[in-house]
């Protein structure tokens, strides 16, 4: 039996919490044969509901899980965590400016990122969920200077799935035969998920397509307000896909994608003209729980144009922060 993996998440009590801390347990993240760990942190007045569900994943009975403790406090949640989910955050309440949404993310992702700092596994591998998703990551890797930076990633996969469902749809195929799909930037609507090297058993995605009036007036306003699309139909934002984008992320950071190529928030090495250290969606490969980014995409005046829309608002936010780092 191997060694449990310790796996801290935040937001424990939450909607993507409870669709993604089940699955952790019966082994889709890290594997059938891993046992885990799970280190969960929520605020003081959601003890009561992180317990609750605590008692769900007891009756459970999961073989792989180890272990669990629920905790307020973010030095204890991370203490010796291999793996770290940064899903609570504070959400933008109503008339609460950008600014203030923000300022206030900040407060809570540079604790957490000096915790993580302090008392993490050193090799701790860092998704950050809770929006503005690219920002908080940003914000944590910062506040925390003890950690490789490669360390803090931020979650683009959704965005990601989202764009792979759609061109399935479209073009009437299934998701696994496309490859070679990817998402630049922000997990914002200014994402750009971008199909031009995408393959369909084989064949060309876009010369299928053939339709550059759908790729730009359907196909990325879809993706980009597909969050708001789940909100308007369910009345609730998305969770059990937020959740399984989690576990996607990981699960292929940590066991690799077999060369296929994926999209992660990563610090920027300046590939692709993209400023050093911005948190931004590239398409990479994983092996041997390491990312590598995909270099020598020919980037033409229309994705420019997209990849610097989504860089000038992840530039704004970071501007909207420098204060706080
Ligand atoms: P919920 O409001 O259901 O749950 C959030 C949980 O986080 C609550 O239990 C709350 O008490 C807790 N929390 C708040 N501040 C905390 C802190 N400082 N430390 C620990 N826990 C804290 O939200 P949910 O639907 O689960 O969404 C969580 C986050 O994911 C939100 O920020 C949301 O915007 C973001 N999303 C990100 C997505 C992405 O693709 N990156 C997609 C889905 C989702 O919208």
């Amino acid at each position: 039996m191997k060694a449990p993996v310790r796996v801290a998440v935040t937001g424990a009590a939450g909607q993507i919490g409870y669709s993604l801390l089940f699955r952790i347990a019966s082994g889709e993240m890290l594997g059938k044969d891993q046992p885990v760990i799970l280190q969960l942190l929520d605020l003081p007045q959601a003890q009561t509901a992180v317990k609750g569900v605590m008692m769900e994943l007891e009756d459970c009975a999961f073989p792989l899980l180890a272990g669990m403790i629920a905790t307020d406090d973010p030095n204890v949640a991370f203490k010796d965590a291999q793996v770290a989910l940064l899903v609570g955050a504070r959400p933008r309440s109503k008339g609460m400016e950008r600014k203030d949404l923000l300022e206030a993310n900040g407060a809570i992702f540079t604790v957490q990122g000096k915790a993580l700092n302090d008392h993490a596994d050193r090799n701790v591998k860092v998704l950050v969920v809770g929006n503005p998703a690219n920002t908080n990551a940003y914000i944590a890797m910062n506040s925390a200077p003890d950690l490789d930076p490669k360390n803090f990633t931020a979650m683009l996969r959704l965005d990601h799935n989202r764009a792979l469902s759609q061109l399935a749809a479209k073009t009437g195929t299934a998701v696994s035969d496309i490859e070679h799909m990817l998402v630049w930037g922000n997990h914002s609507p200014t994402m750009y998920a971008d199909y031009r090297f995408a393959t369909v058993n084989g064949e060309s995605l876009k010369a299928k397509i053939n339709d550059e009036a759908w790729n730009r007036d359907v196909f990325l306003p879809t993706v980009g307000k597909r969050g708001a699309a789940i909100i308007e139909a369910r009345g609730l934002s998305s969770a059990a896909s937020a959740a399984n984008a989690a576990i996607d992320h990981i699960h292929d950071w940590v066991l690799g994608t077999n060369g296929k190529w994926v999209t992660m928030g990563i610090p920027s090495d300046g590939s692709y003209g993209i400023p050093e250290g911005v948190m931004y969606g590239f398409p990479v490969v994983c092996e041997n729980g390491k990312y590598t980014i995909v270099q020598g995409l020919e980037i033409d005046e229309f994705s420019r144009e997209r990849m610097n829309l989504t860089l000038a608002e992840l530039e704004e936010e970071r501007a909207g922060v420098a204060h706080l780092l």
